[in-house]
């Protein structure tokens, strides 16, 4: 909706949202969103969850509601899980998880109890909170164990991810990560958990839609449980979802309702129906080619200006910029204030042994999945590349700034929103 007169019942009736609401519509228009998790959805997907589907109750599961009136929700859920199925090829699909969070929530809880151990990638080291970080739900509710990259590649070392799960000897293994640039090789986490006896959980929230075209391998044959939230490279609405093996279908299915959660978010699950049927036409392939093709351009381009890249590259729609290379002053909170006002949207980001805290951070990740909707290529990834150094090797001086920002105008003209 880049036309803010498309709002017109909110502008006549609530003038603060509306401005607000135009505000946004703007800054989505005329920055270039570099953000590894985020993405432009299609006008059919925002239509489906701006639909009337938000008013209604449907609590259960198709043919087995505690509401009347459900016959054509029943319809949409179980065209989700339909083309859920066909996606990914798994044996059982929930399509009701709120978010990535809920379904991680629901997979642990379908097998796990209080107190049973989790080996889990550590945050710092790219992995996600609901992965075991203490302040969150799982580690809170679980025993957690991580394991980390190598120091020298900064991959996984799964010699001493054995060596651990051998010693704590876990319930579960969860993989998958929110900033790890490389290949995921999920039969080798599934041949450990075999080992020790652990299910094995992989959450491929933000490779999903390489998964689905086969740029990715699939944890699916592997994996007890894989989760996902379907709004990354899977360019869907913000939301999750569970796969998982037949035998853990109605553990997981009842573990999110009544479980965890109330009423589904209808409208959602029909976002989700859209998103998928849109996955899986070729041309979704084609996309995820060109996310690969443009995060290796822009990783070139980075490499060029003289950054170190976490292991060296990636092979993903994603990478972590290692600030101290080049700019042993600058943090990635500063990193990313000064893009952010040149109209680059990045996040700063904790590089693996990062001495930094958290909040300031020695690092940047940076991703192409959004960028590759506008239609940007890797000539426009090496010029991104260019205005990242630009702005950081002025320290955020506002003359360059001001001139980036320009240029950076241009280019969102000429590459305008899907819808
Ligand atoms: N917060 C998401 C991300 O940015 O990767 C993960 O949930």
């Amino acid at each position: 909706m880049s036309n803010p007169s498309e709002f017109p019942a909110i502008a006549r009736q609530d003038p603060e949202v509306h401005r607000i609401l135009t505000a946004e519509v703007q800054r989505q228009a005329n920055c270039l969103e570099l953000i590894a998790s985020e993405n432009h959805v299609s006008r059919a997907v925002l239509e489906a969850v701006g639909s009337v589907l938000t008013n209604k109750y449907a609590e259960g599961y198709p043919g087995k509601r505690y509401y009347g009136g459900c016959e054509f929700v029943d319809q949409i859920e179980e065209l989700a899980r339909e083309r859920a199925r066909q996606l990914f090829g798994c044996e059982h699909v929930n399509v009701q998880p709120h978010s990535g969070s809920q379904a991680n929530m629901a997979a642990f809880m379908a097998v796990l109890n209080p107190g049973d151990t989790i080996l889990s990638l550590d945050l710092a080291h790219g992995g996600h909170l609901t992965h075991g970080l203490k302040a969150n739900f799982s580690g809170r509710l679980y025993n957690i164990v991580h394991y980390g990259v190598a120091r020298d590649k900064e991959v996984f070392d799964f010699d001493e991810i054995r060596r651990l799960a051998r010693e704590c000897k876990p319930r579960m293994i969860v993989t998958g990560a929110s900033a790890y640039p490389r290949t995921i090789d999920f039969a080798a986490f599934a041949q450990i958990a075999r080992e020790v006896g652990a299910y094995l959980m992989a959450d491929i929230a933000h490779i999903a839609g390489l998964v689905a075209t086969g740029l990715h391998p699939s944890p699916v044959p592997h994996a007890d449980f894989v989760t996902t939230t379907t709004h990354k490279t899977l360019r869907g609405p913000r939301s999750g979802m569970i796969m998982c093996k037949a035998e853990h279908a109605k553990a997981v299915d009842s573990r999110i309702f009544p479980g965890i959660q109330g009423g589904p978010l209808m409208h959602v699950v029909a976002g989700k129906a859209v998103a998928f049927g849109e996955a899986l036409r070729p041309e979704f392939k084609d996309y995820q080619q060109r996310i690969l093709a443009n995060a290796q351009a822009l990783a070139k381009g980075l490499i060029g200006f003289g950054y170190r890249l976490v292991s060296g590259g990636t092979d993903n729609h994603l990478m972590l910029v290692d600030l101290r290379q080049v700019h042993a002053d600058i943090t990635g909170k500063q990193a990313e204030g000064w893009l952010e006002s040149a109209g680059l949207i990045v996040n700063k980001n904790m590089i693996p042994f990062d001495e930094r805290k958290p909040t300031e951070t020695s690092g940047l990740r940076i991703g192409t999945p959004a960028v590759t909707t506008r239609g940007l290529g890797p000539a426009e990834m090496q010029k991104v590349a260019e205005w990242i150094h630009e702005v950081l090797a002025a320290r955020g001086a506002e003359s360059v700034v001001r001139t980036v920002r320009e240029q950076v105008l241009g280019m969102c003209k000429r590459f305008p929103m899907p819808h």
